[in-house]
């Protein structure tokens, strides 16, 4: 087996995190396309929780990893690589402040504005995947979208401060980790502000064909789901 070995799904920027990493980090890995495969015996063998993007090694407790910030932390960490993941203590609290404020905060909102488009199924408890009538589950998704506003300005003003990146003058995890994140909005059409914009022609740019290759499959899928809608 490879020494490192990632079971993505191409359409998802949660994966799309992880598979822009290992890219820009020049690790050797190979992909494996989970693609209708995350609720067999054999993956739920290995990973209950049935998630990708999540990463094959020797040397894990349980085999396995998932959680896309978990996987670029320990790949980090295991490599040696701070210039993704700085190792003094209070930039490296930054980096995974901002982390969990993404995936706690800012995914969460972001998955409730735009899986309704993208045709993914939302978490039981939400009002998207509940019994209400079209017109409430259409109020929801209006009130995330505006409520991404806040985070938004958040990493801009607190996590950037000024800086081109989160990570400073070089993109972090963080970076990889929200770069990625906001790729889904334009499913929604959503009006980035200009700041933002200017950040993801950035990180683009910094990080080239490790972040344009798994880029262009979300992308793709955006672009086919526009395509059904008309
Ligand atoms: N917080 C997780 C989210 C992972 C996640 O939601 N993965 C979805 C794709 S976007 C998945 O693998 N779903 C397949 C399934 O549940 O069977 C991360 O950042 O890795």
């Amino acid at each position: 087996m490879a020494e490192l070995k990632l079971h993505i799904l191409k359409p998802s920027v949660n994966n799309m995190a992880a598979r822009v990493f290992v890219r820009a980090a020049k690790l050797k890995f190979v992909e494996d396309d989970a693609w209708g495969k995350t609720r067999s015996p054999e993956y739920l063998k290995k990973n209950p929780a049935h998630m990708t993007p999540m990463i094959e090694m020797k040397g894990l407790p349980n085999g396995v990893i998932w959680e896309s910030c978990a996987i670029m932390q320990y790949l980090s960490n295991k490599h040696g690589l701070t210039r993704f993941y700085p190792k003094a203590a209070a930039k490296r609290a930054m980096i995974d402040s901002a982390m969990f404020y993404l995936i706690g905060t800012l995914y969460p909102l972001v998955a409730r504005a735009t899986y309704p488009v993208l045709g993914f199924a939302q978490y039981a408890g939400e009002v998207g995947s509940s019994n209400l009538d079209a017109s409430h589950k259409a109020e929801a998704q209006a009130a995330a979208k505006a409520a991404i506003a806040e985070p938004l300005d958040v990493f801009h003003k607190f996590f950037m401060g000024g800086g081109k990146f989160i990570g400073g003058a070089k993109p972090s995890i963080a970076d990889i980790r929200l770069a990625a994140t906001l790729e889904f909005l334009n499913v929604v059409d959503y009006d980035l502000p200009a700041w933002a914009k200017t950040y993801m022609a950035n990180m683009e740019k910094a990080l080239g064909k490790a972040y344009a290759e798994p880029a262009a499959d979300v992308r793709g899928y955006i672009a086919h789901v526009r395509s059904q809608a008309k």
